[in-house]
């Protein structure tokens, strides 16, 4: 069956979670829906307020190219447009841009009569976020510690954060995530290449199936998690690697103000050594 043959199958109506039918339709391949429509109307705000920072500043040059947040001295409150409230209009923007288009997802999956995976996934990803430009800089009591948006811009701030800390490598919730997204990749490792081995097999032999995936894994560890069960490994993973990044960046600050090698003095100090 050839995809648009497919695809007419399952371009069913209903599913919408506003709105009924009104926005109920398609534009060539996609669907629209009320959180389509809101998805654009915030991409185009915010991307208009990003061209206008930029007209403001005259850099056009991609890489310079810089949406500050506002300074620490207007706390929690609403900046001047020049100065930062650019920076406040897009991050409204973005989120709703975020929202809406998870929203979207829901819609799509509840037509499909899809699990909800896919905009849960998404919303893990958008909370990422959310954690860096809302819960951070609301605990912390200003706006100004949100990251600049800009490609060089937000480096310096990863580094200059990271620095403040002396050494971003000892915060426990950093450890875990790194090892998380470790796990991740060398889990997407073991399941493309073991994929492709099946599928891609020597000039001459036939295409394996799952059986075979088995077996080789049974083979080599005494162990196969199944083709649903990597699937499953592999989403947890990823999901467990971004909510714990959102950790580490959250305890720092509002939880943990000194350099993160001195939080392991917990361990020297325990009684065991006396
Ligand atoms: C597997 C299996 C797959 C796979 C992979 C495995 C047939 C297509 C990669 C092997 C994965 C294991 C043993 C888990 C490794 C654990 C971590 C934390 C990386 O058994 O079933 O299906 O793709």
């Amino acid at each position: 069956m050839s995809m648009l043959n497919f695809e007419k199958k399952y371009r069913v109506r209903g599913g919408t979670l506003v709105g009924g039918d009104l926005f109920d339709f398609w534009v060539g391949p996609f669907y629209v829906g009320f959180f389509g429509v809101l998805t654009v109307f915030f991409t185009v705000v915010g991307t208009a307020m990003i061209l206008y920072s930029t007209a403001l500043d005259g850099v056009w040059n991609v890489w310079k190219i810089n949406i500050a947040p506002p300074d620490l001295k207007y706390g929690l409150g609403l900046a001047p447009l020049k100065e930062g409230g650019i920076w406040q209009v897009v991050t409204v923007c973005a989120l709703g841009a975020f929202g809406s288009w998870a929203l979207r997802e829901v819609e799509i999956a509840r037509k499909l009569g899809m699990g909800l995976h896919v905009p849960f996934a998404f919303s893990v990803a958008i909370l990422a976020y959310f954690t860096l430009v809302v819960i951070r800089p609301v605990l912390l009591g200003a706006w100004g510690h949100g990251f600049p948006y800009g490609i060089i811009s937000h480096l310096d701030w990863v580094s200059n954060v990271g620095y403040q800390y002396l050494h971003f490598h000892y915060n426990p919730a950093h450890m875990i995530a790194v090892s998380l997204f470790f796990a991740a990749t060398f889990a997407l490792a073991l399941h493309g290449a073991l994929v492709l081995s099946a599928t891609n097999p020597m000039e001459g032999e036939p295409v394996k199936t799952a059986e075979h995936e088995n077996s080789f894994f049974r083979d080599t560890l005494g162990y196969s998690i199944g083709t649903l069960g990597i699937h499953r490994l592999g989403l947890i993973l990823a999901l467990a690697a971004v909510f714990f990044s959102a950790v580490c960046i959250v305890i720092s600050g509002p939880f943990w103000t000194r350099g993160w090698p001195e939080w392991w003095n917990w361990w020297l100090r325990l009684p065991i050594w006396s």
